[in-house]
């Protein structure tokens, strides 16, 4: 009786995926695989930092939510696996899924996102190479700076430079179809794309040249919303800041419901009784001495503010070097001075996440001009529901304009 049913499920399967198969096939017949899915792959500029690749993700992001319910609405989007990045010094020594950073669950509620793994799981393509049908190099047009002619906001054209696509450094990943794209617009407006092809993989490599569809508003703040942290390392900051910082959601008023959908949007955080400060260092210390401070003049904003806010406590997120924080905790020594040194088995990606996390729910936050690290703090400050005056703020340089206010829609 058992083995009877089971010989039926057997066939059963065995008739589900015979259709499956069919019905992929006639979409694409010369690349016969077994799913009915297409997938959307993008790719960032080498040298390009964690926190802008977080911003090309919501526009790329943005881009496949707004397919789904469309005639398009079998393509998913590959989250490019992380690798080596420029500013982490520990070096990483296989691609990393975004699940080490976020939380997918998230992620998908909000766009069809799926990982490189699941996307190797789909394709099921074991011993053999995985080929995109179709790779596109995003590049500016050449003449658009000297003549401002907008008119074409997407062609084919010469390389400007030799394209280098490392397909995320994969060996058993190619593509014979490689093209550049002059393009000016919107990362929506690559459905131009998407429509007339039959490609079951497609690739946008310099995914930076795309722009925001609307920076700034619902749907832009739904991506961003989706963009949760994952749970061990939101686990390492709220140790921390317990320990050290006596700060806990209950008591800070940053209690977010499970699901980010049923967010509301109050603005009722109080935060942790301290003051926390991102100072960018490294890169900005030397190309930007105009908008940083040095450390001597960070160290007197840092103590200007902890009068006036009454705290003795600072927590500092920081890519100085060690002799630079060392120089910046003597002249705070009047304060308790934190920072989140880590442990051996995390990623230097993690250790900036759980910086970013412990700076979002302080009372009050300082930050440095035009740093992305620096903004990704501020948009989990507008999520939680921090009044505003406490998160738009920065360190001086010789300049001090005061930062723009992106404020939080529903
Ligand atoms: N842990 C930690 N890393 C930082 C901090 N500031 C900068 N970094 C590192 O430097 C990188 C800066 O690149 P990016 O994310 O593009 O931000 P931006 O260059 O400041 O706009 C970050 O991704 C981190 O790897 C910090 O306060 N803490
Ligand atoms: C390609 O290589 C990666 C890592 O080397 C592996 O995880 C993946 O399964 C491979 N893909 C295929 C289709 O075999
Ligand atoms: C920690 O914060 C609570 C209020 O949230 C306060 O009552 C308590 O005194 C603080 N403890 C220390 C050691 O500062
Ligand atoms: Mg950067």
């Amino acid at each position: 009786m058992p083995n009877r049913l089971i010989a039926n499920s057997l066939l059963f399967i065995i008739f589900l995926k015979t259709i499956l198969m069919n019905e992929v096939c006639e979409i694409n017949q010369n690349s016969c695989k077994i799913t009915k899915y297409r997938y959307i792959f993008y790719d960032v500029n080498p040298p390009e930092g964690f926190n802008l690749r977080r911003d090309v993700y919501m526009r790329f992001a943005i881009f496949a939510h707004k397919l789904k319910n469309t005639e398009l609405s079998n393509f998913k989007l590959v989250l490019p696996p992380w690798t080596n990045l420029y500013h982490w010094k520990k070096k990483v020594s296989t691609q990393i899924p975004w699940s080490h950073f976020f939380d997918l669950k998230s992620l998908k509620r909000f766009s069809p996102v799926i990982e490189m793994y699941e996307f190797f799981d789909e394709v099921n393509y074991k011993f053999t190479k995985t080929k995109i049908d179709e790779v596109y190099v995003l590049q500016h047009f050449r003449e658009m700076f000297q003549t401002g002619n907008f008119e074409d906001k997407m062609l084919i054209e010469d390389c400007i430079r030799k394209p280098k696509t490392n397909f995320y450094y994969y060996n058993n990943i190619t593509s014979d179809n490689i093209k550049c794209l002059s393009f000016h617009g919107y990362a929506s407006d690559l459905k131009k794309i998407l429509k007339p092809s039959n490609a079951q993989t497609i690739l946008f490599d310099h995914a930076e040249v795309a722009l925001h569809d609307r920076f700034g508003d619902n749907i832009y703040w739904k991506a961003r919303r989706s963009m949760r942290f994952s749970n061990e390392l939101k686990r390492f900051a709220a140790v921390f800041r317990s320990k050290y910082l006596n700060s806990s959601d209950l008591a800070d008023g940053t209690i977010l419901p499970d699901d980010w959908e049923a967010e509301t949007g109050k603005r009722t955080a109080k935060g942790g009784p301290y003051l926390s400060v991102h100072l960018r260092r490294r890169d900005f210390a030397i190309g930007r001495t105009k908008d940083v401070p040095n450390i001597e003049e960070a160290a007197s904003q840092i103590i200007e503010l902890l009068r006036k806010l009454n705290l003795n406590v600072v927590f500092i997120a920081t890519d100085a070097t060690i002799k630079e924080y060392e120089q910046l905790e003597r002249l705070l020594s009047d304060y308790k001075v934190h920072r989140f040194f880590g442990v051996e088995s995390l990623t230097d990606g993690a250790v900036a996440i759980i910086d970013q996390i412990i700076c979002s729910h302080a009372q009050y936050f300082v930050g440095t001009h035009e740093s992305t690290f620096t903004f990704r703090i501020q948009e989990e400050r507008e999520i939680m529901g921090f009044p505003e005056h406490t998160t738009f703020n920065r360190l001086c340089g010789d300049t001090c304009e005061k930062p723009s206010i992106w404020r939080i829609v529903y």
